[in-house]
């Protein structure tokens, strides 16, 4: 625990806009940081919802402990809805969340394992390995046994993969830069993986945002993947699930250690042993999002998001600021060469009173970056927008 840098990245950024608040109690702050959801749940799912908890009040509708795995209709559902059967009911585990799942896949693997990262990534990839004693020694924010993989506007944010590892981290569409790997970058990650015997843990929480058809939205589109990939998914972002909390893992019968043992025995015994099964009440929900009048309404509300992400784009391609992502990601990854994340993201906070998060808290290669979330409200989006061009922000 003593390893882990100082804070964790949201908390710190929480702390930072409270000592603001303290300062200046009147400010109106707008935050565009943490990738949390505003919009009201779709009335489809609130209806589910309703329905499900009245039915727990009844002898017959009541039910207590489920299914580690999962309710046997959602697991069912999801492979015939988001994989079209390809993926099997019983290679679907239901869950509270992909964060959630993340850790529980740390805990299966345990720390002696070496691991490679998106650099810039989602910060649970580390911070969870540190914590499960599988990274090693830090060195200038870096730990010795991680191998960072830069991801820069250069490369198109696809790393050069060379190093062999146990595990790769990948995140597509990637958290903080916005951006979807095409098939061809996929297909490589995954050829890459089958050479060297790597298990890529595929984090798909914004698969849903992706709209070039193109692009894959689960990594077993990919030829070979079910040999080497184990994919989280969640209804946090797709349908506003971040505070209900229902999420799923998929781990495919063909993913085998080098021993030849299945990884799929392993991970239903975690699942067995330190998860009880996500909310009954909410499962129910996770079934009406998946049912045509469910889904209808889920894509408006990511159409909601992606407006607003539109909204930041325009702005920051307005005052000439380099940007990306936003098109098939909710985030907008914008670019400020030769200045400090922590220190743009200081002047937007102070000035502008309005809260993104600093690039580098997602990794080395995130410095001189900083990330805005499009997952407020469109009015507040707007609004922060034009806060930010009149405090004249210098890109240098
Ligand atoms: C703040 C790539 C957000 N306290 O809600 P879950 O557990 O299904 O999904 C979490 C998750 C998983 N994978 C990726 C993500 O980006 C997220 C959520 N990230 C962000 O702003 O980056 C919320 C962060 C939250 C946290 O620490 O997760």
């Amino acid at each position: 625990m003593e390893k882990l840098i100082s804070g964790y990245l949201f908390p710190e950024i929480n702390k930072r806009k409270k000592a603001l608040l303290e300062m200046n109690p009147k400010a109106k702050i707008i935050s565009l940081g943490i990738g949390n959801t505003t919009q009201p749940l779709t009335s489809h799912v609130v209806s589910a919802l309703k329905e499900a908890s009245v039915a727990m009040g009844t002898k017959e509708g009541y039910s207590g402990y489920g299914d580690e795995q999962g309710l046997p209709a959602l697991r069912k559902k999801i492979s015939e809805t988001l994989y079209n059967g390809t993926i099997g009911a019983d290679e679907v585990f239901i869950s509270d969340g992909a964060k959630c799942d993340i850790g529980r896949l740390q805990l299966m693997f345990g720390h002696d394992v070496s691991i490679a990262v998106q650099d810039p990534s989602y910060p649970v990839y580390v911070d969870g390995s540190v914590i499960i004693g599988a990274t090693g020694k830090s060195k200038d924010g870096q730990f010795e046994k991680i191998h960072y993989m830069k991801c820069l506007p250069e490369n198109d944010f696809f790393p050069k993969l060379e190093k062999k590892t146990d595990l790769i981290y990948f995140c597509s569409p990637n958290n903080p830069t916005g951006a979807a790997s095409t098939r061809e970058q996929l297909n490589e990650l995954v050829e890459f993986a089958r050479k060297n015997n790597s298990i890529i843990i595929f984090d798909a929480a914004y698969s849903e945002f992706i709209k070039d058809k193109k692009i894959p939205k689960t990594i077993f589109d990919i030829e070979g993947a079910k040999d080497v990939a184990i994919e989280v998914n969640s209804f946090s972002k797709t349908a506003g699930f971040t505070g209900v909390r229902l999420g799923w893992c998929i781990v495919p019968k063909g993913l085998k250690y080098s021993d030849g043992s299945p990884v799929i025995n392993d991970w239903n015994r975690i699942m067995t042993t330190v998860f009880n099964g996500a909310s009954n009440i909410v499962q129910k929900a996770g079934l009406a999002i998946l049912d045509k009048k469910g889904w209808k309404e889920t894509k408006k509300l990511i159409d909601y998001y992606m407006k607003n992400a539109e909204i930041i784009k325009k702005g920051l391609d307005e005052m000439g600021i380099e940007n990306y992502g936003g098109v098939n990601a909710p985030y907008v990854w914008a670019r400020f060469p030769g200045k400090k994340s922590w220190d743009v993201f200081s002047e937007m906070l102070d000035n502008a009173h309005v809260v993104t998060t600093p690039g580098s808290g997602f990794g080395p290669a995130g410095e001189g970056f900083i990330r805005f979330s499009s997952f407020g409200n469109k009015e507040d989006t707007i609004e922060a927008m034009k806060r930010v061009k009149e405090i004249k922000i210098m890109k240098k």
